[in-house]
């Protein structure tokens, strides 16, 4: 198959064909079967808008759902090669930054899998994100050009006009087929890419003229947004996205044969965060310039638009200055004037109005009074979003709001990234999870067979010296036979790397007091800090500078080892996850939404050290007590603290355990292999301010770490652990999370 590609597109055999020209063949033959595949139709359609789509490589997820993989791999070893060394010279699309992200990819699969009418729609970024380069222990940033000249974008050619106050730029749609497992249908990508659009406004790193946006829109996602230009450019590429999606939304709305006034039975919109919050003004705003009376578009909109909300951090829930809008977007201002007038009329608390008293625009709050679905992420997101941060809108909307359990898809996240462990689950409860992730549970019979548990470990140990590999050949050398401790997120002070880093530094001072480990130790970590996050550059910085004071240490780096992946995307993460050993999911509790790394870890048996927080607390649950390392604040008593300003960083820090610990920032030995100044802002800030309370549950987390290490050396008991986190995992299928928003949301 595969051959006969070749020779078609290259007149080369097998045997004679680059590296580069098997790829190419192999993505030509993906894109001509997907595109024979339908697309689903039906009487109502799902319009999935986010500002991002995490998608990862495609290649190998690609076959693999059009029951491709099996022959390709086949014919790829008899020439001595593979679809992993294929996928090496697939470029990975940073289009996106993290949870958010990926899951809209996760739920694409699902989607497409579980054959339902529905599209993802965003823009198409040149450079995505960023790639993520270490200098001197610091992160700097590049840009990450991924589209080539073959790719699996497919240019439409339809062209969409988007009116920013008298200047105009256009939108072209280009589109990637996302087929769904099992050979049945396909759902597509919609991105819009700006026509005219210049990579040479780029300059050092990832800086660029920021006004010049007829040029600029979609080179990046989220620029800096530290400066003026650089927030009212995200407005551009926000109205950039939601014009052209508003346009495809109605024209197809049209072609399929339908009226303006049935777009509520026949299109909905699930907004994904409120970066597409615009959408709503901009569809009330075409529908009334097409002579529809105002209140009519405002609820035929609301009744077509549903919200997820995916943060509770006040610095994240988005508000743009009407005086900004009013510059960039000066025909949509009256449209959210009306609609903020109408929503005051009907209910006049000043803090559910979308136009608050500093002249902000609350896209949250627009979405709210002018969607009919509002949902968390997670069981007790969800809770705390009705309870606290939403309070006023859930006595208000009571009936809107809903619980949607994150979820994964299993086909790239155990298929895909862990094949031995996939038939090794096959082998012994059949293949009929693989469409009914629930199935899984029946794998529990399994917890006290010392053969199963055996073949567990020794998968685990295999997925261990892949990684070796990756990692050697990335430069970095690591002892397969340590245990694998596992922390790969977006830096953000909640997540608490920094309170990883501070065990880190316990662990080395024990080591250095000559209490030695019963065996080595690799913390493994994979992050990337927004351009402009000082205090996130700074921990990058104190854990990168941690890592050298380790390695040049001949008796510590005997037992640990801080490995921290450079530019840690989806790639990586395949790599990480079917390795890891202990998953650090320790968000202060209450601020990480769900989280869904803490669901790939468990599925690939790794046992998660974890607060109460996201969907830690579902899995919590899921698997009891004794296969789960809790610690930490409950969300209650750390949103109390909140509440009243009782914690006091200073009280935490003075503690005799604690304080050596962050000293040690500042010790010689750092100061030797960093910047005075970004580890002097670190301490400060810890001693100071702590904002995400890291002291508060150090001295827990220490102990809980510490107890997990021992249990670790009971290999079966700790296999038994694995295997019913593997069994419980079923439940995190992004399958049942969308068959959830469509039984209770979308109704399609
Ligand atoms: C907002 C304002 C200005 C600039 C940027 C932003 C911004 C950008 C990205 C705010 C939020 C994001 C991304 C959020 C995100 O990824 N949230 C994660 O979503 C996951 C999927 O639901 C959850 O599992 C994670 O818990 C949540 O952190």
């Amino acid at each position: 198959m595969l051959a006969e590609q070749l020779e078609q597109q290259f007149h080369v055999t097998m045997e004679q064909a680059s590296a580069g020209q098997l790829y190419a063949a192999a993505l030509a033959l993906c894109r001509q079967r997907q595109q024979t595949l339908p697309t689903v139709e039906g009487e109502r359609k799902l319009y999935y808008i986010s500002a991002e789509f995490l998608v990862g490589k495609l290649l190998s997820c690609n076959l693999m759902n059009l029951g491709l993989w099996d022959q390709v791999e086949e014919e790829l070893r008899r020439v001595g090669s593979s679809i992993a060394a294929l996928e090496d010279a697939e470029p990975e699309p940073s289009l996106g930054n993290g949870g958010l992200g990926r899951l809209a990819a996760c739920f694409m699969d699902s989607i497409a899998t579980l054959g339902l009418p529905g599209d993802g729609v965003g823009l198409c970024y040149h450079y995505g994100l960023f790639r993520q380069v270490f200098d001197h222990n610091c992160q700097t940033e590049q840009p990450d050009g991924w589209i080539e000249p073959q790719s699996w974008l497919r240019d439409t050619g339809r062209e969409y006009p988007v009116q920013f106050g008298a200047r105009q730029v256009t939108g072209r749609l280009y589109e990637i087929d996302l087929p769904g497992y099992g050979n049945t249908s396909r759902s597509r990508l919609r991105l819009f890419d700006l026509v005219g659009v210049d990579p040479g406004l780029i300059r050092e790193g990832i800086t660029f003229d920021k006004t010049d946006v007829a040029h600029n829109l979609t080179l990046f996602l989220y620029p800096d947004d530290s400066d003026r230009a650089g927030r009212l450019l995200r407005v551009y590429q926000q109205y950039f996205m939601v014009s052209c999606a508003a346009q495809l939304i109605l024209e197809e709305l049209a072609e399929r044969g339908f009226s303006r006034e049935e777009l509520d039975r026949h299109v909905v919109i699930q907004i994904n965060d409120t970066h597409p919050s615009m959408i709503i003004p901009e569809l009330v705003r075409r529908l009334t310039e097409e002579g529809m009376p105002f209140e009519q578009a405002a609820d035929l909109v609301s009744r077509s638009c549903a919200y997820t909300n995916h943060t509770i951090l006040a610095e994240a829930l988005e508000r743009w200055p009407a005086a900004d809008l009013e510059e960039v977007v000066p025909q949509l201002m009256p449209v959210i004037r009306a609609l903020d007038a109408l929503a005051k009329r009907r209910h006049p608390e000043p803090e559910v109005a979308i136009i608050d008293e500093n002249q902000q625009v609350q896209m949250a709050r627009m979405d709210i009074h002018y969607g009919f679905s509002v949902n968390g992420v997670a069981a007790l997101h969800t809770e705390i979003l009705k309870n606290s941060e939403l309070a006023p809108f859930y006595r208000i909307y009571p009936e809107k709001f809903t619980s949607k359990t994150n979820g994964i898809t299993f086909r790239r996240w155990l298929m895909g990234c862990n094949p031995q462990l996939a038939d090794f689950i096959t082998r012994r409860i059949g293949p009929d999870w693989k469409r009914d992730a629930a199935a899984l549970t029946r794998l529990a019979q399994w917890k006290t067979d010392c053969e199963s548990l055996t073949e567990l470990l020794r998968i685990k140990a295999a997925g261990k010296q892949a990684l070796v590999r990756a990692l050697a050949a990335a430069g970095e050398t690591v002892d397969p036979d340590s245990i694998f401790d596992v922390q790969i997120k977006r830096l953000h002070e909640y997540k608490r790397q920094q309170m990883n880093l501070l065990y880190i530094i316990w662990k080395y001072r024990q080591i250095k007091a000559g209490k030695i480990p019963r065996r080595p130790v690799t913390f493994l970590f994979g992050a990337k800090a927004a351009p402009a996050y000082r205090i996130a550059k700074d921990i990058i910085h104190a854990i990168l500078c941690m890592a050298a004071v380790i390695r040049q240490d001949p008796e510590a780096s005997k037992w640990i080892r801080i490995v921290f992946v450079e530019n840690y995307n989806v790639s990586w993460a395949e790599r990480i996850v079917p390795a890891a050993e202990i998953s650090e999911q320790i968000s202060l509790a209450s601020k990480e939404a769900s989280g869904t790394g803490n669901m790939k870890l468990m599925l690939n048996g790794a046992l998660t050290l974890g607060t109460l927080d996201g969907a830690n607390l579902e899995i919590a649950d899921l698997v009891g007590e004794e296969n789960f390392y809790r610690f930490g604040r409950p969300s209650e008593e750390v949103i109390r603290l909140y509440a009243d300003g009782g914690y006091r960083a200073q009280d935490l820090y003075q503690k005799p355990e604690i304080e050596p610990l962050v000293d040690f920032l500042l010790a010689k030995p750092m100061l030797r292999q960093g910047d005075a100044e970004q580890l002097g802002r670190l301490y400060q800030d810890l001693t100071h301010k702590d904002w995400f309370m890291a002291l508060l549950d150090l001295e827990d987390y220490i102990r809980v770490k510490e107890q997990m290490l021992d249990d670790y050396e009971d290999r079966n008991g700790w296999a038994s652990k694995m295997l019913i986190n593997i069994a419980q995992a079923g439940y995190f299928s992004s399958d049942r999370t969308i068959a959830e928003y469509n039984r209770d949301i979308w109704r399609l």
